[in-house]
């Protein structure tokens, strides 16, 4: 009997936005894993609308369609990149090492990767002529008047993701601890290694992200995570000049 050829693998899609850190994480998890897959960008502020119609239910990025199955979020991600194999190539397979990589990972999809985002939120609803400029990098045609009309929707990615004074102010107030927390796993091994893990692309992400930020690279540049961060992504899209009234800023130094 003539055995059937498998039918091709499908190309994995990634809807994605250009600054977004789980959305790299996404995309560097992917690499690692050997999966070939085509990147999506989709316009900023417009993303939830865009999602919805391509079949997800969150309004969130990153967001996957793997052999034929949609995943949103960046853990769910990690998960059936590595369910798919090859096996190890996110969680180390002895099970202490995995408990303690999903333990970093998962906290710091938490705790660390709303802090880069609250701020460019901050950032975007304080602040006009960053609005066009963010229109312009997404790639909107007439970016000025595209930044005015961004200026509702700003508004509310603001308010969902707490982006107010209190809330920024309370992030930098954390922000040593955290670090501390991230150069910990350094030391102890759970992240770092040669051979990144999901925690490493979760952790490397945001904290990249950071550094891409100026008002936050003072606070940990030279830090072993810092270190870690260029590792996992040499090179970020973008930049946020600083934006924090001098006495916020204070705070992370
Ligand atoms: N924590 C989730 C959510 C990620 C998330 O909030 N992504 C942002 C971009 S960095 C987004 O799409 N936000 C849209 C919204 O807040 O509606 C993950 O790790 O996937």
């Amino acid at each position: 009997m003539t055995r059937l050829a498998d039918p091709p693998a499908r190309t994995a899609k990634l809807y994605a936005l250009p600054f977004s850190h789980p959305s790299i994480a996404a995309r560097l998890m992917l690499e690692r894993a050997g999966i070939e897959h085509e990147v999506v960008n989709l316009p900023m502020g417009l993303h939830p609308l865009f999602l919805r119609k391509a079949g997800f239910r969150g309004g969130t990025v990153p967001a996957l369609v793997l052999d034929d199955r949609r995943i949103q979020g960046s853990l769910e991600i990690s998960r059936a990149i590595e369910a798919r194999g090859p096996r190890g190539i996110l969680f180390p397979i002895e099970p202490e090492a995995r408990r303690r990589v999903e333990g970093a990972e998962r906290w710091a999809e938490a705790e660390l990767q709303p802090i880069p985002r609250r701020l460019f939120r901050w950032a975007l609803s304080h602040d006009a002529s960053l609005r066009g400029r963010a229109a312009r990098m997404a790639g909107f045609p007439l970016p000025r008047l595209a930044g005015a009309l961004m200026k509702p929707l700003v508004a509310r990615f603001a308010r969902v993701s707490h982006a107010d004074d209190a809330t920024v102010k309370a992030d930098l107030e954390r922000l040593p601890a955290l670090l501390a927390r991230v150069d910990a796993w350094i030391a102890d091994g759970t992240i770092g290694g040669e051979a990144p893990n999901a925690a490493d692309y979760q952790i490397g992400t945001t904290i990249r992200a950071m550094l891409a930020m100026d008002d936050l690279r003072p606070r940990i540049e030279g830090s072993p995570a810092a270190e870690m961060a260029a590792r996992i992504v040499p090179a970020y899209p973008g930049r946020l000049p600083s934006v924090l009234p001098t006495e916020w800023r204070a705070r992370t130094a």
